[in-house]
């Protein structure tokens, strides 16, 4: 009878310390998503089309992208991503464009006519 007692006791306390470990690794996983809500990119343009920095991104975080006017100019500042149904012209005091990548794989930015073309690659988060 005591033996039984005490066996239930320790199922208790070892089901107590399994949840509190699932517990505590949520938490962590929370705060670390916290800590990462936005991925700042840049959008550049070289001789050939527009060019992401870094050009790698996760999916599912929200993507704040800011455009250099300086060499994204003309019909190029019409900034297309039809992957995540981003048609969006910046110029001077609006240049951020901010979209959630949703599927992974390579991403093509083209202009507002189909040129420029460039990409950049979106990938699943890490395993924790
Ligand atoms: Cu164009």
């Amino acid at each position: 009878m005591r033996i039984r007692m005490l066996r239930g006791r320790m199922a208790l306390t070892l089901a107590l310390a399994v949840l509190c470990t699932i517990g505590g690794t949520a938490a962590a996983q929370s705060g670390k998503q916290q800590a990462k809500t936005v991925q700042n990119v840049k959008l550049t343009f070289d001789d050939k089309g527009y060019v992401v920095t870094p050009s790698t991104v996760v999916k599912g975080v929200p993507v704040r992208m800011t455009v250099d006017l300086d060499t994204v100019k003309g019909c190029m500042r019409t900034v297309v991503i039809d992957a995540f149904n981003v048609k969006q012209t910046v110029k001077a005091g609006a240049t951020t464009i901010e979209f959630t990548p949703t599927k992974t794989g390579p991403i093509q930015i083209v202009c507002g006519m189909n040129m420029g073309k460039g990409q950049f690659t979106v990938v699943e988060p890490a395993k924790q």
